[in-house]
């Protein structure tokens, strides 16, 4: 279940730290002591936990965060085989990771090491239930630390010893991408900035979408003057400026009407290229959206959607983009669409893979599409990108 509810931060912007361990490890009671409240299950059952649960919370000094209890790595079975993939899965979109463990063997705790070391997840080691050892050797931990390449605290779940120093190493742990803004360079204090917003008929009632809320919020942080006007009135919002703005980020949809009506002075980017800047790697997409110039109507693209919405008259993924690429193509363009947690396992078929902005979505599982898509060879970009390259106007766009 995501949460939006709009006075909290959103999922998508929270660090993502995951547990992972074996059975009986202690992963559940150390959420609960974590949070300090009894959210997941604890029992002396091994296989309690059986899939992935999520927790929002703050944790000191990390901030807003979500927290993943998984099912113990070392199940057996056939259903515990499938609770092993959906733990796995979970790395995907893992900011930071803690193995809990009792030290009782350490070979799954090295393979998963292993796994999340390949998958560029940065992870600590807990080594938990010490209330039950007279005391904890440093040669013990100095060898743990060795065998599974990371800092090992020793911890109590259950009375609470080491928490503090858990909570400390994981704030170092954070990865830099989360401490970046969102307009990076583009603009900076004192700038003016303006915001094209329309609101059509896709536009939630009542409400902002996430990127443009994101957006202005990074532009108060930073003491930039935020204007946000809709498409019909931007040579008003110019007018009442006495200089030009510094910086004009506009809604992808209407790149070219804003592009024509950019002063000389101000540059000039997308809500969707800083939201692929912030979710993705940005000169990838720019770099795989010249996929499109090679195309013919053999050629199949894949559209994947991070919301699982209705589909709306209009749609931009689902509708205006194909239309894009067919008008240009050809009518026979074989175009696929998933959408959610739906992505295949095998993209190497497509000839380009077109992403929406993924503001539903944490940066690192994003990162984790893109870095499929990377290994199989398949070009990767997004919604705004695409919609820049077929308007011919990506060059005229500024990353951040
Ligand atoms: N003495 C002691 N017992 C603990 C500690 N942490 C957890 N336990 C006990 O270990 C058992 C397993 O705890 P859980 O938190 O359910 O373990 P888990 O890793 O979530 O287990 P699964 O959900 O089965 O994978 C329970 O009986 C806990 O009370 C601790 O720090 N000290
Ligand atoms: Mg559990």
């Amino acid at each position: 279940m995501v949460n939006q509810s709009l006075n909290s931060t959103p999922q998508s912007e929270r660090l993502h730290i995951a547990l992972f361990g074996r059975r009986n490890a202690g992963k559940s009671s150390l959420i609960n002591a974590l949070t300090g409240q009894q959210i997941a299950l604890v029992s002396d059952m091994p296989g309690t936990t059986t899939d992935p649960v999520m927790k929002s919370m703050e944790i000191l000094p990390l901030g807003p965060c979500v927290l993943i209890d998984t099912a113990g790595f070392d199940d057996t079975g056939k259903v515990g085989d499938l609770r092993v993939e959906r733990t796995r899965e979970v790395i995907k979109q893992t900011d930071i990771a803690i193995i809990v463990t009792d030290a009782s063997s350490l070979d799954d705790e090295m393979r998963w090491a292993g796994l999340l070391k390949q998958a560029n997840v940065p992870y600590v080691t807990v080594l938990n239930k010490v209330d039950l050892m007279k005391e904890v050797p440093s040669t013990l931990l100095a060898d743990m630390a060795k065998r599974l390449g990371c800092d090992v605290i020793p911890i109590s779940a259950q009375n609470g010893t080491g928490l503090e120093v858990l909570r400390q190493t994981l704030a170092g742990l954070m990865p830099e991408s989360d401490k970046q803004s969102l307009t990076g360079s583009l603009a900076q204090k004192g700038d003016t900035v303006l915001l094209v917003m329309p609101q059509d008929p896709q536009a939630p009632k009542g409400r902002l979408i996430l990127p443009q809320v994101q957006t202005l919020r990074d532009l108060m942080d930073k003491g930039c003057i935020a204007v946000c006007c809709t498409t019909e009135d931007i040579d008003s919002s110019l007018a009442a400026l006495r200089e030009p703005p510094r910086l004009i980020i506009t809604d992808s949809q209407v790149f070219d009407i804003v592009e024509k009506k950019k002063p000389a002075g101000s540059l000039l980017t997308s809500f969707s290229v800083l939201m692929a800047a912030h979710k993705g790697d940005i000169r990838f997409f720019v770099r795989s959206a010249m996929a499109i110039d090679r195309m013919t109507e053999q050629s199949r693209v894949l559209i994947a959607e991070a919301c699982t919405h209705a589909p709306l008259a209009e749609d931009i993924g689902r509708e205006k983009i194909p239309r894009m690429l067919r008008q240009r193509i050809g009518q026979g363009l074989t175009v696929d669409i998933v959408a959610g947690k739906d992505f295949p396992e095998d993209v190497t078929s497509y000839d380009l893979v077109i992403h929406c902005g993924g503001c539903m979505f944490n940066r690192k599982f994003m990162l984790s599409r893109v870095e499929q898509c990377r290994r199989q060879g398949t070009p990767m970009t997004n919604y705004g990108i695409t919609i820049a390259h077929i308007k011919g106007i990506l060059d005229k766009v500024s990353l951040p």
